[in-house]
């Protein structure tokens, strides 16, 4: 029997079967108006660390027991709906870029979508994206097999954490409250809604496609719910610490305080011990549910909290 993977050779190996997919994810050049099409693929193709698709597989594949061979047909069942929150978390940093979000010049290091397609396409492209997703979702099972009830369920997460209810939501509570934020509590909604939501929806849906009951969907929110916002506070410290390491100098406490984010309203040190006991509180909920393999899930949340990137 062969060896698992190390979880860096995995990260990767799953991280290109994505990139993979993606590259034929998108309607095809010929089905579309040229500038739209390049103006999708742009932003979708340019990297990227790809870690809702990877909940997506990771969540999957928890669900089959080790060494049980059916959980590659799982994995490749659920390569349409990796796609698809790829396409969404693509589509808002589409729109959050715009002018008349935060109005950014780059994004994955290179020019934002409106910079080199203009506002009009960059909004048209954000919303094709959005769109093409519950396509991609409808593929996993018109090609992938899955069970209609299940892709349904899917269809209604989808709407639900990426909506209104979940990251719109989310972004409309912090453009509204952009100057009055003064509380964890309203900051903690915000990060619920922008970043754990899809985070959710990754796991939960990487759950439904490998058949998980009702308290393994549970488990797996509840999972998702707190690697979100230890995921948003550690980009927060590395948002603080990467300035600082780029000045080459310690910030100023006036120059730090652009922003209410959780290192302004609680300081660094609280911050990365936040990170570590959310972390714990995340893999502690995942050991309650009895999944069949939850392992690279605990390894992720693990490298989720030291990334430095
Ligand atoms: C415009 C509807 C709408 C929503 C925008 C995603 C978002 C909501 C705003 C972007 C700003 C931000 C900091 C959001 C929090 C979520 C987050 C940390 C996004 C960045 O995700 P990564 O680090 O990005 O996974 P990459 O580029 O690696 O995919």
């Amino acid at each position: 029997m062969s060896s698992p993977l190390s979880f860096t050779d995995y990260m990767r190996a799953f991280a290109s079967r994505v990139e993979h997919q993606l590259q034929s994810a998108l309607p095809r050049a010929w089905d579309v108006p040229a500038v739209l099409s390049e103006s999708m693929q742009y932003s979708l193709m340019a990297g990227g660390k790809r870690l809702r698709p990877l909940l997506v597989l990771a969540a999957a594949e928890a669900m089959h027991a080790p060494g049980d061979p059916s959980a590659e047909r799982t994995i490749e069942a659920a390569l349409p709906v990796a796609c698809a929150i790829e396409m969404i978390h693509t589509y808002s940093l589409i729109h959050d870029d715009l002018p008349a979000m935060d109005n950014d010049d780059f994004r994955r290091g290179k020019p934002t979508n409106h910079r080199i397609y203009g506002e009009a396409m960059a909004i048209l492209a954000g919303d094709a994206l959005l769109t093409h997703a519950f396509f991609s979702v409808a593929q996993a099972c018109r090609e992938g097999g899955i069970p209609a009830e299940r892709v349904l369920a899917i269809v209604e997460d989808l709407s639900y954490y990426a909506g209104a209810r979940g990251m719109v939501g989310g972004q409309a509570a912090d453009i509204l409250g952009e100057q009055g934020i003064t509380d964890i509590g309203q900051l903690e909604y915000i990060h619920i809604h922008k970043t754990s939501d899809l985070i959710v929806f990754s796991l939960k849906a990487g759950g439904r496609i490998g058949g998980a009951s009702d308290a393994q969907l549970e488990a797996l929110e509840q999972f998702g719910l707190h690697l979100g916002l230890a995921f948003q506070i550690q980009d927060d410290i590395l948002d603080l610490t990467g300035d600082e390491q780029k000045l080459g100098k310690p910030l100023r406490s006036d120059e730090k305080l652009q922003k209410v984010t959780y290192p302004y309203l609680i300081g660094l040190d609280a911050c990365r011990a936040k990170v570590e006991e959310l972390t714990g509180k995340a893999k502690q909920s995942l050991s309650a549910a009895g999944l069949p393999n939850p392992e690279r899930l605990f390894q992720l949340a693990d490298y989720l909290m030291r990334r430095d990137y």
